[in-house]
Parts: structure tokens; sequence; C-alpha cells
């Protein structure tokens, strides 16, 4: 089975046995407990929702099959599941190696929550897998790694960094939210975990929050598993719905968002009042060789520099109408945000100014719209600039 055969269908195969239903689409299951015959016997093997759900379930058969992976799991939020999984997988005294250019929330659930619990991380420009090698510790457990980045679109050789970490222990996690399954596969370059946020283009149409996590080695799923269940941070079973009805979708989404993205990357580009433009399918993006080899389309996310103060970024957010200016990304409606006082205001100043994130920058998830009606809107709101 091909991908968009497989977002379709996987873990919704209708119950065509005896006394089976033959629901096409998986029913809501909202039952918080399951009655059981004998004290030992869970019925169907669930017994209480939040240990295991039948949508749940479903939905966690198609998060692995899209990542190629043996495993999937789903929790309540992305940061649910960046949560669990560094509590699962990592303890007192370790130390975590990530890109500096991560989503906001990430640093500050890693510098202000995990930190707390004697974990330790080192941030690096990944963009060269030497400075991940040359930051590992003796106590390195984990790379942490986001590619492209939120939001200034940089890249790290998967490969090549998941390499250096299996010669020497060190688990390998990428946070694949922003490629989605659909045009890059961190497991098939060597990872050992990919993650992601579902509320975006999984979920694909901003109506529903969760996060996932896929992955092939059975001992760290165990473990997963066993502190899904102990932390208890699942999605409930209408989000599960939510998210398995969005992902049928996921082919032909991301084609459309692709192929808008790229004609606003260029747009942009050749527009006199924008400075500069990060988008992996540009030739101009430093890393576009790279982009090339490692996904199979380059998504719907892209970030720019208007040429301009904040002010005039201000007056831009303020005049674009088709473009919602809102926090988020990945769904049908295109999105538009300054992440340096929205996604990413919790990191200081300093280290925003450091990894590249200036006042004049602006992030676009560019939607599936029209692609005339978006050039149009960014072209009113450009040229009163
Ligand atoms: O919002 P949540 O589902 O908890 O996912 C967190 C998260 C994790 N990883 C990446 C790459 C993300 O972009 C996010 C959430 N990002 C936004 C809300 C945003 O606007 O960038």
């Amino acid at each position: 089975m091909r991908f968009a055969t497989k977002a379709i269908h996987i873990g919704e195969e209708p119950d065509l046995r005896e006394g089976g239903s033959g629901d096409v689409v998986i029913p809501i299951h909202m039952s918080s407990t399951f009655a059981r015959r004998e004290v030992d016997k869970p019925t169907g093997g669930y017994e209480y929702s939040r240990t295991g759900n039948p949508t749940r379930h479903a939905l966690e058969k198609r998060l692995a099959v899209l990542e190629n992976a043996k495993y999937g799991l789903a929790f309540a939020s992305g940061l649910a599941a960046e949560a669990t999984l560094a509590m699962s997988l990592l303890k007192n005294g370790d130390h975590v190696v990530a890109f500096d250019d991560l989503y906001g929330g990430t640093r500050r659930l890693f510098n202000q929550v995990i930190s707390n619990f004697g974990l330790e991380f080192t941030y690096v420009d990944a963009r060269n897998p030497i400075n991940v090698e040359k930051a590992i510790q003796k106590n390195t457990r984990m790379f942490w790694l986001e590619t492209p980045t939120n939001p200034l679109m940089k890249l790290c050789d998967i490969k090549a960094i998941s390499e250096i970490g299996r010669e020497r222990n060190i688990l390998t996690v990428v946070d694949n939210t922003f490629m989605s399954p659909y045009f890059q596969n961190p497991l098939d370059l060597g990872a050992d975990v990919a993650l992601h946020s579902t509320t975006k283009y999984l979920g694909g149409h901003s109506d529903v929050v969760g996060g996932a996590i896929m992955l092939s080695n059975e001992e760290l799923y165990r473990k997963l598993k066993f502190s899904q269940n102990a932390i208890g941070a699942v999605p409930s079973p209408f989000d599960c719905f939510l998210v398995l009805r969005g992902i049928k979708t996921l082919a032909i989404r991301m084609e459309r968002h692709n192929f808008n993205a790229q004609k606003i990357a260029m747009y942009l580009e050749s527009h006199p009042k924008v400075k500069k433009v990060n988008y992996p399918g540009l030739e101009s993006h430093p890393q576009h060789e790279l982009a090339k080899r490692q996904m199979s389309g380059f998504g719907g996310m892209l970030s720019f520099e208007i040429d301009g103060n904040l002010t005039d970024v201000k007056a831009f957010l303020k005049r674009v109408r088709i473009f919602a200016l809102a926090e988020s990304l990945g769904g049908v409606e295109s999105l538009i945000e300054h992440p340096a006082s929205m996604t990413h205001a919790s990191i200081p100043q300093k280290e925003r100014e450091k990894i590249g994130i200036k006042d004049n920058l602006i992030r676009i998830s560019v939607g599936i719209e029209d692609i005339e009606d978006l050039t149009e809107d960014l072209t009113q709101a450009l040229n009163k600039a």
C-alpha cells in the first residue's frame, strides 16, 4: 500500500465478522471504562480509556504506518508528547544536545520545566553536524532536532546526525511537525523517534490539539506506552476521531500547501519590500541541496524579513485580510504571525537575536486557498507599507 491509501484505510478497516458493525468510519468510543466478565480478562483488551481506547488505538495504528514505524502513540498535545518522551527516556543527570532554533514552547519546556529535574540542555547550530558532535558530553543521552526549524526554516542532516548518535548510544529524536510524514520520514533516515504536533498538518483543520510519537524500537516503545498511561496526557476519543479524519486528506493537502508556498516564497523573494525569504524550496536557501535529498517536498511553512522596523511589521500584519494573524500552522487556512512577539516570545530577546529571530521576521503558514487570492492579499498589504 502507498501513502495516501494507508492514510485513508489503516486503522479503520470495517469489521465484517459475524456480529461486526461494518462501520467504514471508526466510532468515537466515548466510554471511559470497559466492563469485563472475569476479573483477569479485559474485554477486547480494553480496561480504562487512559490506558487504551479503541478510537485512539485506530489512530495510533495509522500514525505508526505513516512514519514507517512499528509503533505509534497519541497524546493530548505536541508538548504532552515531548514531556512524556523526555520524562520516560531521560533521567536526572542526563544531557541533551538540541538544535538552537526550536519551537519556542519546546525550549520553554526544556529550560523552565524539565531542567528543574536535573536534566541539562546544550543548544547548537545543528546545520553543521560537527557542532552536534562537539557538544557531546559523557552524560549525553539524546539529540533533539527539528528540521526544518520553526521559524527560520533551517535544516539539519538527519542521516549524518543519527549516525553520530548511533555510534555513541545517543538517541536521535526528530520533531517532524513541519514536513508531516508526507514529505519526510526521519526513521527511514536513521532517527530513533519521530514526533509530531498533530495539531498541525496531521489534524489539518485548526480544530484539534494533539501530539504523536512514532518509533520502531520495542524496548523504547514499552517505556513510552507505560508512561503514556502513568503520566496520562492522552487525547480524548473525539480528538482522535478528528485527527484520523484529518489524516485522510494529508497527501492532497500537502501537495497544495507545497505548491502555494513555493509560489508565495518566489513572489516574496522578488518583492522590493522584502529583504530575505526562508523557504527550503528556493534555490537561494543555503541548504536547498540537503532539502532535496532528505525531503520529498518543501512544505507549506516559510518566514521572511520585511524591509522595515517593528512598526512597519505591525502595520503590515494589520493590513492582511485573508491571512489570519494567529499562532499555529498546518491548517487549510493561511495564518501569519510575528515570532518575536508571539510563538517565540518566551525565548529571551538576546537569544532570539543570536539565532536570527529578528523583529522584522514574519512567519506564514500557507494554506490551501486559491494562490491568486493569497498573492493579491500580500500585494495589497506590502504595497501600502
Ligand atoms: O501546540 P502543541 O500541539 O503542543 O505542539 C507543540 C509544537 C511542537 N513542535 C513544533 C514544531 C511546533 O510548531 C509546535 C507548536 N507550534 C505552534 C503552536 C506554532 O505556532 O509554532
